[in-house]
């Protein structure tokens, strides 16, 4: 059976992937070096200073800057990321999502966000979705990055879930090896091949019903 859904945040449901890109190539911009759309994907669903890492070493600059100036620098680029986020409205979040988590609601299923994002609260006010979840596990709360599965295994305690009745929804990676490390089933949402380790993958939410995607989840493990 499946007792709670946990979602990815950034990617998932919404698409606030392209603002964390913007606002690390202004900020690559503003250091000289142009920091492209195909190097932004590695960034996905990996915290803010380890995303600094991966741009820094885009530019050849990581071993430029002290840990202050590192500091100063997430600071920069957040401060544009968030302006970004002050814009954004209930109509961004993607495709099907509010209503699959409507159906997952009526069929009495927890659910939760997992997020890396310090900013997760401000966007789901913005988007209108705090309401829509039991529990909320973002990168204030969790201590490790994924792929350590400390946010889901967080998340699955906070609504008192037993790991294998989870279903973690993630777009990274980084994100579906956290939910196998955590014990926990995983969906692939709109990330193509590099997604083959997730138990099931969907291009987006919808036309996704709670009870067909629990169907083919269970073709594909025999034990949901
Ligand atoms: P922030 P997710 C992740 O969110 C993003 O995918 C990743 O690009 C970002 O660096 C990370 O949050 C930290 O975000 O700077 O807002 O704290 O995909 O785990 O929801
Ligand atoms: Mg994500």
């Amino acid at each position: 059976m499946i007792a709670c859904c946990i979602f990815d945040l950034d990617g998932v449901l919404v698409d606030t992937a392209r603002y964390h890109y913007e606002a690390w190539a202004s900020l690559a911009r503003d250091l000289g070096f142009v920091f492209t759309p195909e190097q932004g994907e590695a960034t996905k669903g990996v915290s803010r200073m380890a995303s600094l890492e991966i741009v820094l070493r885009a530019g050849g600059l990581q071993d430029r800057f002290t840990a202050a100036e590192r500091e100063r620098l997430a600071a920069e680029k957040n401060a544009r990321y968030l302006a970004a986020v002050a814009r954004m409205t209930p109509a961004e979040v993607l495709p099907g999502v509010r209503d699959f988590l409507c159906d997952a609601a009526r069929h009495d299923v927890r659910r939760v966000l997992g997020s890396a994002s310090k900013n997760a609260a401000a966007i789901l006010d913005r988007c209108d979705l705090r309401a829509c979840f039991d529990a909320v596990i973002d990168g204030t709360l969790a201590t490790k990055a994924k792929p350590d599965p400390e946010v889901f295994l967080r998340g699955a305690a906070a609504v008192g879930a037993a790991p294998d009745t989870c279903v973690v929804f993630e777009d990274a990676a980084a994100g579906i090896e956290a939910a196998m490390r955590g014990g926990m089933r995983s969906v692939g949402v709109a990330g193509g091949e590099s997604l083959a380790a997730a138990t099931l993958r969907i291009d987006s939410f919808e036309g996704c019903s709670f009870e067909a995607l629990a169907a083919a989840l269970e073709r594909k493990t025999g034990d949901l």
